[in-house]
């Protein structure tokens, strides 16, 4: 029950045929990408990796990317994906808490991880750039590939992605190859998926959303991806018209209306456009539908369990609401201390199926937190209606998502309460057009503070860019309650407009 091996059984007889298309690089059949895995296999074993051994892998997007990440099926051990916006200081953390057998990097970052590599004793350092070159496929060049796939139960380990924490660092989602099986063929089979299906895939593959869900649904068909390296309005104009579904967050929406090219002769021939990561405004799915005459479908998800709920291929798509559970996926809303709540009121959603995760690696006190007898708590606050349809209302936990991009305050409240002349801080989202939500950042602060330009270049040094606040404000204090909590909700209010247009 390798899931490579299903990907491998889809393509059999299809080898002659185009598995994936990047416009300007070129197209690889099934036959190409196969040969490439199996070929890239030998490299990682030849590397000292073995089944269970962790591929940390932080690379721009690339058809040389996906097939590392088939490798790394392949051969049975566990894919590590990161942000490529972490930096050098995020990373290190990642790598102490994962101990990879491997890192994978860009090459511009050989020469300083190759130091943090040593510092850590990795087995090696690769390199893979954007075009598809560097060491790695240099030694894919020369290798005679690997064995047969690894033989997998359907708990053994598939990846580890990191999501941060509301409380302390990040922590590893442990994903098996049944947890990765069991949501790609119920998503499959919701959306309807089909051979002659052209995915357009403009989504980062170091995340659930891009990796996961998309490619899944398409390898497993198979079905041809459009890869593009990142969403570009210009370059994903320029392929829809030979698209059937593209999987986005509500950014590339937002982004896309603004495009007066984007319209209805565009969309001819697209037959479904998902949403999620994060809430899809009312007004961007009713914007959409006047221009194009076609509704969003959206779903809701975690890293922790991939898909969750999703709104009907065929039934009414409603506005603001994320659809029904999935077939195999039980929810149920409880309070915050898991007490009961009337019938139809909010509370945090609790999951249960084959898609949820096997908990956090190597920390089993965070991961008995966030269940409750066999039920993941997502934090998420939602409401049922009579019909079973779910709305996303709110988040128990403190986390802002901006672009499809989750960020958690207290990291940044402790880099910069870290900083001189900043005595306590509190992180809010306030609402962003373009990203749904922005970061911004209240401190209280002594007279000889640096001052907001300075505060965010040294954020910068130690923060991927999408955690930066993009406004630093100084206040006299923070309005707390009687427990000393800050009121972030007041805070949010007071500042909902900062990012008006
Ligand atoms: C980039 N920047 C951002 C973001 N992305 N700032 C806030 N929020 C963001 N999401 C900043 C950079 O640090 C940089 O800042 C500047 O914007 C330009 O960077 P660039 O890379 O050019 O930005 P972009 O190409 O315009 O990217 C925006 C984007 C991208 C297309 C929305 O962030 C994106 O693809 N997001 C998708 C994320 C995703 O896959 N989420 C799924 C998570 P400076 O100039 O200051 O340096 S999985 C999940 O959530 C679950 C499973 C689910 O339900 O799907
Ligand atoms: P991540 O930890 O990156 O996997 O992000 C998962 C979180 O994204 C969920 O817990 C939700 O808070 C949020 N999310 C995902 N999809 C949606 C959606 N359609 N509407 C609202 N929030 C969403």
């Amino acid at each position: 029950m390798n899931l490579y091996q299903r990907i491998l059984d889809a393509a059999a007889g299809r080898e002659a045929a185009v598995a994936v298309s990047t416009p300007g690089r070129g197209e690889w059949t099934h036959g190409d990408l196969h040969a490439g895995v199996e070929r890239c296999a030998g490299v990682l074993q030849a590397a000292g990796v073995q089944p269970g051994d962790r591929v940390t892998v932080q690379v721009e997007k690339s058809f040389e990317n996906l097939q590392l990440y088939l490798a790394v099926l392949r051969i049975g051990a566990v894919y590590m994906p990161l942000n490529t916006a972490y930096t050098e200081a995020e990373l290190e953390y990642f790598i102490g808490d994962a101990e990879p057998r491997v890192l994978i990097c860009d090459p511009q970052r050989q020469a300083s991880l190759a130091r943090l590599g040593e510092k850590m004793g990795l087995g090696a350092v690769l390199t893979l750039g954007a075009d598809g070159r560097g060491s790695l496929t240099d030694a894919m060049a020369g290798s005679l590939g690997s064995a047969d796939v690894c033989p997998r139960q359907p708990d053994d380990l598939a990846a580890i992605v990191y999501t941060s924490g509301t409380t302390g660092r990040s922590k590893g989602a442990m994903l098996s190859h049944g947890n990765l099986f069991a949501n790609a063929a119920t998503l499959r089979q919701i959306w309807g998926w089909r051979p002659d299906d052209v995915l357009l895939h403009a989504l980062p593959i170091y995340h659930v959303h891009g990796l996961f869900v998309a490619l899944h649904c398409a390898l497993l068909e198979p079905s041809p991806i459009l890869l593009l390296p990142r969403f570009d309005v210009d370059a994903v104009l320029d392929v829809l018209p030979e698209a059937t579904v593209l999987m986005g967050v509500p950014t590339f929406y937002v982004r896309l209306l603004s495009d007066p090219r984007f319209d209805r002769d565009r969309c001819a021939g697209m037959r479904l456009f998902i949403s999620g990561s994060a809430p899809l405004l009312p007004e961007t799915f009713d914007a959409f539908e006047e221009r194009t005459g076609m509704r969003i479908l959206e779903r809701y998800g975690m890293t922790e369990a991939g898909m969750i709920t999703s709104n009907p291929l065929n039934g009414e798509r409603v506005a603001g609401t994320v659809g029904f559970p999935l077939p195999d996926v039980e929810v149920r809303l409880r309070g915050t201390e898991g007490e009961a709540i009337a019938e139809g009121g909010v509370g945090v959603l609790e999951i249960r199926g084959p898609n949820v995760f096997g908990g956090y690696w190597r920390q089993p006190e965070r991961t008995a937190a966030e269940f409750r007898d066999g039920w993941f708590i997502t934090g998420d606050l939602a409401e049922r209606a009579s019909d079973g349809r779910i709305s996303i209302v709110g988040r128990h936990k403190d986390l802002i998502i901006s672009g499809g991009l989750n960020i958690y305050p207290r990291e940044i409240e402790a880099e910069l309460n870290a900083l001189p002349g900043i005595e306590e801080s509190a992180v809010i989202g306030v609402p962003h057009t373009d990203f749904g939500e922005a970061v911004m950042a209240l401190v209280v602060a002594a007279d000889a503070w640096a001052g907001e330009a300075a505060v965010i270049a040294s954020l910068k040094q130690r923060l991927a860019g999408f955690k930066v606040p993009r406004k630093v404000l100084r206040v006299e204090s923070l309005p707390r309650n009687a427990m000393g909590k800050v009121q972030k909700n007041l805070l949010r209010e007071a500042h909902l407009a900062t990012f008006a247009d």
